[in-house]
């Protein structure tokens, strides 16, 4: 790693000791949750890994460098958010040498993971294509990131802000599997359903960890999608949150907003029109989905040890 990238001691010792690591970002801290509930969640996260048997690793860029493995403190100015950038791919190196606060993306985190040798990532749910994105272009760097970047990326789906059909297209277009973690539907983020199938269903931490080692060991590269749909009774018909989506997307077109503001400006603007309600579902939904990254990370780490030891070829 060279003086860009920087582990905290407690995720260094834990590659070096091959024990599993997953991977979190900070702009679901920054900018996709209010305060104080980012804080609290970014915390519950943590423990819920912990709880587990793995290790979280919180990514951001601070004092001219990618850290990964934030601590408390890091993370509460994190979720503060003041001065903080969002950071994807294109904006790395700007705040790399400004030496300003960035918040990594799904995109981002993933670069992060990979420099590390973190197999994986859990965080809320993917960038996509964004609804006439035919005309605006809007399509999130998560998608081309995904594609070319070697880690499994535990999500609840794709936003539901997003077209998912395109961005499903997009996605097989760039060769990246979806997974749909016991479901055969794709998950849309505040919805189990998204109407859409995805494109293998497989029922269990070690049977996507064996799927995990194929990719890689067969040489292909690239990332995965888990798709792991948010649990029942948090969950937001889609017919009901789509009305909310939809005047949600007007109003930023009205109001002129474009590229990386749409995002957050979508997912707050929602939270209001449905008097918080949607903010209860994704809260509910990152942590489920920093549950099964952990025990993805354990499975996967297991089957490398045995592969190793030569329990299992
Ligand atoms: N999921 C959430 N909240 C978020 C995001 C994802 O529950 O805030 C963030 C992720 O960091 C993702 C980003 O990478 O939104 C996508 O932004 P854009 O559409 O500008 O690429
Ligand atoms: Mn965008």
């Amino acid at each position: 790693m060279t003086e860009y990238v920087r582990c905290s001691e407690e995720v260094q010792q834990a590659l070096h000791e091959g024990r599993p690591v997953v991977a979190l970002e900070t702009t679901l801290i920054s900018f996709g949750l209010p305060y104080p509930y980012n804080l609290e969640t970014a915390m519950e996260m943590e423990s819920i890994i912990r709880r587990e048997g793995a290790v979280p690793a919180t990514v951001g860029l601070l004092n001219g460098q990618i850290k990964i493995g934030l601590d408390k403190t890091e993370i509460e100015a994190f979720a503060g958010g003041r001065d903080v950038l969002k950071t994807s791919r294109r904006d790395i190196p700007y705040v790399l040498s400004t030496r300003k606060m960035g918040a990594t993306t799904i995109a981002a985190t993933m670069i992060a993971a990979e420099l590390a040798g973190i197999p994986v990532f859990a965080t809320g749910g993917l960038g996509g294509v964004h609804r006439e994105g035919e005309v605006t272009w809007d399509v999130s760097t998560d998608l081309i990131e995904i594609s070319r970047t070697k880690v499994a990326v535990v999500s609840a789906g794709a936003k539901a802000i997003l077209d998912l059909t395109r961005t499903l297209e997009y996605l097989e277009t760039f060769g990246v599997p979806v997974i749909g973690y016991r479901t055969d539907y794709f998950a849309s983020f505040y919805s189990r359903q998204s109407g859409l199938p995805a494109d293998v269903r497989l029922d269990s931490p070690e049977e996507v960890a064996a799927m995990m080692d194929a990719q890689w060991r067969a040489g292909l590269g690239g990332g995965l999608l888990v798709a792991n749909p948010v649990p029942e009774e948090h969950e937001i018909p889609y017919e009901e949150i789509n009305l909310h989506i939809e005047q949600a997307i007007r109003e930023a077109s009205a109001e002129g907003i474009t590229g990386k503001e749409v995002t957050p400006y979508l997912l707050k603007r929602i939270n209001e029109l449905t008097g918080g309600r949607s903010l209860a579902t994704n809260l509910a939904l990152v942590k489920n989905n920093a549950m099964l990254g952990a025990q993805l990370s354990v499975a996967y780490h297991k089957l490398q040890r045995d592969l190793a030891e030569g329990v299992v070829r």
